[in-house]
């Protein structure tokens, strides 16, 4: 069953109780019948199948006293092939219409539990799921009060604390929170800036490029003693984190990584990630801290991108496109790039020097693991074959000259010793989604290969003979790319001459 949906603009909460509240669990109620979310019950809205939709949007609209239903919909056919028709409240925020349609149209992941991104932080507002954000963090100065683990408050100790823990060294303790976020930056479409902290009342205080204070406030305070709640953090467009400044922060163990965890977890709530079960000491975001590997494991990264999408966002276009450059290098490895949903697309801008065979090939990322939310139930899922992922190469016009899409989800593609018009310059890869892709993330590793032919080797074949005489001759006034040699836009004696004067080279 192919499965497809398609949602169409959003508006206001009427049918939702307590959005304003930072427990996103609460949140996850249906919006017209008063039912658990799982797919079993899609059946159940049948009523709702896509035939009257204006009579359903009146009903609705009657049973509600909401009016513009319809405006804000998603379609699709269900797991169980049911076409599908949803309606949501006018209000309705996008991630929940995006989290109620992938449940119902049977293609939701149990993985990680992706939330509310910021939509507004110190920069301004920040656009919508899959695009990157910016934020600034901050450390509150020593003496703003913290609440407590239940409510109270104290003044936060975080420099006084840490300087003790860590014999004075400012800069070290320091440093492993600048590295926790730079990790962060590293995998997922985020970016940061420290800024200082002017100690206002905290949290709920927006940042403020100005005040100066960040978008996430960190401090720290006795919340329970050692062990037990190590920190606690909101979630956007909050975002502060509030340490138990009882721990052992300075153990250096895997360089610091008990500090470097925490941090790293308690950001990912920061950035609008929820807790995963099962606990196995397998995922950043479980309940419970790990310290058996170091920072966002594939499922933390899959949400983050879900959220922000990857590291090289935005690239949706030619005039957004991902460097990379092969001017100096004939192999370039780009990690933890993804199609953070279907409707996502790639382009990377390739400068290739002239005289070049091309090999680019676009591979999968993930691994099959048991994931669910917590409190929610955990199901096994291939992270590797979750879209089919498609690649084409183009021009610096922008037309397609070579492409490759004969392989399904969870397989690789590759567009395999293509001949580069002998000119070189600027070309496209662009990756994006094929049939059969689920709409949620699918990671991969983008790596671009070049070989150098001689020059004047127009075929591509690695000698310089007859045969590149010929094709330079047969297109000898034209501007055939591929035998304009020196790329001056003509087919003329300089390109015949670079033939000749190279003749027989690697025969
Ligand atoms: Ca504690
Ligand atoms: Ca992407
Ligand atoms: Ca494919
Ligand atoms: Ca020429
Ligand atoms: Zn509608
Ligand atoms: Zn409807
Ligand atoms: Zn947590």
């Amino acid at each position: 069953m192919e499965r497809i949906y398609r949602i169409a603009g959003c508006f206001v909460a009427v049918l939702i109780a307590g959005l304003a509240s930072a427990d996103s669990e609460k949140l996850r109620f249906p919006l017209l019948v008063n039912k658990p979310i799982t797919p079993a019950w899609a059946p159940l809205w049948d009523w709702e199948q896509p035939t009257r939709f204006e009579f359903q949007h009146r009903v609705v609209e009657h049973f509600t006293g909401v009016s513009g239903v319809g405006v804000c919909c998603a379609e699709g056919v269900t797991h169980d092939g049911h076409a599908l028709h949803l309606c949501f409240a006018p209000g309705t925020p996008e991630w929940y219409v995006d989290y109620v349609s992938r449940l119902i149209f049977g293609d939701f992941l149990p993985a990680y539990d992706a939330g509310r991104r910021w939509n507004s932080t110190s920069y301004g507002s920040t656009g919508s799921y899959g695009n990157p954000v910016r934020l600034r963090w901050s450390f509150v100065p020593d003496g703003t009060l913290l609440p407590g683990i239940s409510g109270g408050a104290s003044p936060s100790n975080l420099f006084a604390s840490m300087n003790s823990k860590f014999g004075g060294n400012t800069t070290l303790w320091q440093n492993q929170f600048v590295n926790s976020f730079a990790r962060w930056q590293q995998v997922a479409g985020l970016r940061y800036e420290r800024v200082n902290d002017d100690g206002a009342m905290f949290p709920n205080s927006s940042g403020s490029a100005t005040a100066p204070r960040g978008d996430v406030r960190i401090g720290a305070r006795d919340l329970d003693d050692a062990g037990g709640v190590l920190a606690f953090n909101y979630f956007p467009n909050t975002g502060d984190m509030v340490l138990d400044s009882s721990e052992n922060w300075s153990s250096s163990i895997g360089t610091y990584r008990f500090l470097r965890n925490t941090v790293m977890h308690e950001h990912g709530h920061g950035m609008g990630l929820g807790h995963v079960i099962p606990t196995n000491s397998t995922k950043l975001m479980e309940p419970y801290l790990n310290t058996n590997f170091d920072g966002p494991q594939d499922d933390d990264i899959r949400g983050a991108h879900r959220l922000y999408g990857d590291p090289y966002e935005p690239n949706n276009g030619v005039s957004q496109a991902t460097l990379i450059d092969m001017t100096n290098t004939n192999l370039f490895t780009l990690d933890f790039a993804s199609l953070d949903r279907t409707a996502d697309v790639d382009w990377y801008s390739l400068e290739i020097p002239s005289s070049r065979r091309l090999t680019i090939t676009v591979t999968p990322i993930g691994a099959t693991y048991s994931v669910g939310p917590q409190s929610g139930t955990a199901t096994t899922i291939n992270t590797q074959a979750i879209q089919n992922l498609q690649l084409e190469l183009r021009n610096s016009s922008g037309a397609v000259i070579a492409s490759a899409a004969s392989n399904g989800v969870g397989l690789s593609e590759q567009i395999a010793n293509f001949v580069v018009p002998p000119a070189g310059g600027t070309f496209y890869a662009r990756v994006f989604s094929g049939t059969g892709s689920t709409d949620d993330v699918q990671r991969y590793r983008l790596t671009v290969q070049t070989t150098a032919l001689p020059t004047g080797d127009v075929d591509g074949n690695g000698c310089v003979d007859d045969a590149d005489l010929l094709q330079v001759l047969f297109a000898f006034g034209s501007n055939s790319p591929a035998t304009d040699l020196n790329g001056d836009g003509t087919v003329d004696d300089a390109d015949l001459l670079r033939v000749l004067f190279n003749f027989g080279s690697g025969c």
